[in-house]
């Protein structure tokens, strides 16, 4: 049941539907962000050769604190005003911009990357640092979520997290908004909206996780890049599977507020609907196929000119 009170709803509604995106304050309570903080210097300990704008949701099947955050209420209260009241997430990334040397993020729209059917989802992005135009925030072209989805062009000339964008041609008369956040702050936004952002050339690291959650009932059909969806919220339609929620385990996650009653809450949840156990392979190969498929252009087919 969402904490958020009708104007709340309505005004968020009425922005998102207007400009793609939205904004909502103080969604995420301190001490969650702080635990987030140590999670992403954790990720940086056990993963020391990715690069911190690439801890990609593979690496969330095992993990119980990332589950934990990316099935918070708050969260999910936000997401169900956009994808309805069951809700599965299927990607899940921190963002970590690097002080002085952070990537880009040229122009794309999520949808070009995501083979959805039906085109049903929404993308959260939790500020986990303070986000803003020194340091590398998002950046929104307002109003293009009307677009159709635009193929990708592959983009290696200078170092940026996906390896392609669109072309910025048509949109270069649309002055971007910047999207600033402090710790806790969350932005929402569309699956065609155009969005980026430049890279950190600051002193101070960028960290956002954005999620991707969608309807329970839509299928993501990009081959062997994603794993299979976690139910977060609500129903499971009979023929779908999920991947079951992760179990506390010693190595795999941090110490979180909570932990201790976490495998309770997290056997409840699987004796609610079918899963798959993990068959998939292991996080870091699938982390790694994405990030190949990414600089070659083949992560959803057809969306490369
Ligand atoms: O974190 C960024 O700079 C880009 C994020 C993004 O593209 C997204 O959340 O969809
Ligand atoms: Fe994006």
């Amino acid at each position: 049941m969402t904490q958020l009170t009708i104007d709340e709803r309505q005004s968020a509604l009425g922005a998102y539907e207007r400009d793609g995106y939205t904004v909502f304050r103080n969604v995420i309570d301190a001490e969650l962000i702080e635990e987030a903080q140590a999670h992403v210097a954790w990720l940086g300990k056990r993963y020391p050769n990715l690069r911190p704008e690439h801890y990609h949701h593979p690496l969330v099947r095992d993990d119980a604190f990332w589950v934990r955050l990316i099935a918070d209420s708050r969260l999910l209260d936000i997401a169900e005003l956009f994808v309805g009241p069951d809700i599965s997430c299927f990607t899940s990334h921190y963002v970590c911009k690097p002080p002085l040397d952070g990537h880009a993020v040229l122009w794309h729209q999520d949808g070009a990357y995501w083979d959805l059917r039906p085109m049903r989802a929404v993308t959260l992005w939790l500020a986990i640092d303070h986000s803003n135009p020194d340091n590398g925030c998002v950046r929104m072209l307002p109003g293009t979520h009307r677009e159709a989805i635009l193929p990708l062009e592959a983009r290696l000339e200078k170092p940026n997290m996906l390896a392609s964008s669109l072309n910025f041609e048509r949109f270069k008369d649309i002055t971007p908004i910047d999207v600033v956040l402090n710790p806790g702050d969350v932005s929402v936004h569309h699956p065609h909206i155009v969005h980026g952002s430049e890279p950190n050339r600051s002193a101070h690291r960028r960290c956002g996780l954005d999620i991707g959650y969608m309807p329970a009932s839509v299928g993501i059909h990009n081959e062997a890049l994603y794993q299979t969806p976690i139910l977060v919220r609500g129903d499971a339609p009979r023929d779908r599977q999920y991947q079951p929620w992760p179990e506390v385990r010693l190595g795999e996650t941090i110490h979180f507020r909570g932990d201790a009653q976490w495998n309770r809450t997290a056997a409840e949840k699987n004796a609610r609907f079918q899963h798959l156990q993990n068959s998939e392979d292991d996080p870091l190969t699938v982390t790694s196929r994405m990030m190949e498929r990414l600089n070659s252009g083949t992560v959803k087919p057809g969306a490369k000119v």
